[in-house]
């Protein structure tokens, strides 16, 4: 196993900037718990803690490791724990608003190149939620995928109008659809999963995430658990974990999500309703609100219905949130060109197979 099969990618030789100190190796974050992680690099998993001095510094929790963040790690054969001293810039990261403070942000995982959106054709399908998903993700560099799950408790026309009702938002991202009891759609998902790419699954609990990651694995390692007679789904995974699949894909399976907020993402709302900035571009108003301005090309179209009402409400909606967190949301760290060029001396002497 080599850094390339864990999903380095050049980028990170390349833009990495961090305050660092001479550090002997490199990882990748396969789980957090508390303050123990669970690292993997070319010599296998091994366990470690965040050195005090870089807890020291940087006391922020999206400044701490998180799935799929890539670390620089101090360990001897003979220590059980590796010490970690850095954390490398994020080439992605997905996150969302903590649920103490309202500004503070939470990360969900670092260097993600795919998010699969799994909702559940069953009782969980939402487009508005969707839409907020794909906010978050695009945000934070992602691409999305979305999959609808549970297709053996619906009918083929209920599928149908979720599709259609998915591709009248102007979703571009790909959209498959499957069933872990029929199988059907297993293939074309497994069909989708790259090589060295990260993929993460986020949806509520119970549309079967874990269910897929373990097909997808072969065998039983997720936990799974019945849905409740309510429909209701039960929270079964509790920790995020990344895990390299026989493929060479590298996957991470998440605990169900509730409710999540988003920050500072005018970027993401923006490419999830192109429909919307397109026609706003056409506004009387440069500043134009889209609420109750004359010469609104916006409200015009939701008169006429060329777009549809819920979405407009959801538009609106994150881009109100998106403004009030916006306000007091701190800014991200400095960038230290140097560490960069570290990186690339650090590799040069690990062992590679
Ligand atoms: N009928 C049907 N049931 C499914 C399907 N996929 C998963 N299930 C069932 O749904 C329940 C929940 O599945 P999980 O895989 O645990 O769901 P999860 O998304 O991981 O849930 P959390 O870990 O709580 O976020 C289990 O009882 C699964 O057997 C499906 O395609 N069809
Ligand atoms: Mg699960
Ligand atoms: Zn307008």
């Amino acid at each position: 196993m080599n850094l390339e099969t864990l999903g380095w990618d050049p980028w990170f030789e390349e833009l990495s900037g961090l305050q660092g100190r001479p550090i002997e190796t490199l990882a990748r974050v396969a789980a957090v718990d508390r303050e123990q992680l669970l690292l993997l690099n070319d010599t296998g998993a091994f366990r470690a803690k965040l050195a005090g001095s870089y807890l020291y510094r940087h006391r922020q929790a999206e400044e701490l490791p998180c799935v799929g963040d890539w670390v620089c790690v101090e360990k001897s054969p003979d220590d059980d724990f590796g010490l970690i001293h850095a954390v490398l810039d994020r080439r992605t990261s997905l996150r969302r608003k903590a649920a103490g403070g309202p500004t503070e942000a939470q990360m969900i995982a670092a260097n993600v190149d795919y998010v699969i959106i799994v909702q559940s054709c069953h009782f969980d399908f939402n487009p508005n939620r969707l839409e907020r998903y794909l906010v978050m993700v695009r945000d934070g560099g992602a691409e999305p995928y979305v999959l609808l799950t549970k297709t053996d408790l619906v009918g083929p026309d209920i599928v149908a109008d979720q599709l259609s009702r998915i591709s009248a938002l102007g979703v571009t991202a790909p959209v498959l659809t499957l069933s872990n009891v029929t199988r059907e759609g297993i293939d074309e998902l497994k069909q989708t999963l790259v090589p060295g790419k990260t993929y993460c699954f986020v949806g509520s609990s119970g549309v079967g995430k874990s269910t897929i990651i373990n097909e997808l694995i072969g065998r039983e390692l997720r936990e799974t658990k019945d849905v409740s007679a309510t429909g209701e789904g039960r929270h079964t995974t509790v920790r995020r974990e990344l895990i390299l699949l026989r493929n060479g894909a590298l996957v991470i399976d998440n605990p169900g999500m509730r409710e999540f907020g988003i920050l500072n993402a005018e970027d993401g709302i923006d490419g999830g309703f192109i429909d919307i900035t397109d026609l706003a571009s056409r506004c009387r108003y440069r500043d134009c609100s889209h609420t109750n301005e004359p010469g609104c090309a916006v409200h015009e179209a939701l008169s006429t219905g060329e777009i549809d009402r819920d979405h407009y409400e959801n538009y609106l909606k994150l881009k109100g949130e998106s403004a009030f967190y916006q306000m007091s949301y701190a800014e991200k760290r400095k960038k230290d060109r140097n560490f960069g060029k570290y990186i690339k001396s650090v590799k040069k002497g690990m062992t590679r197979d």
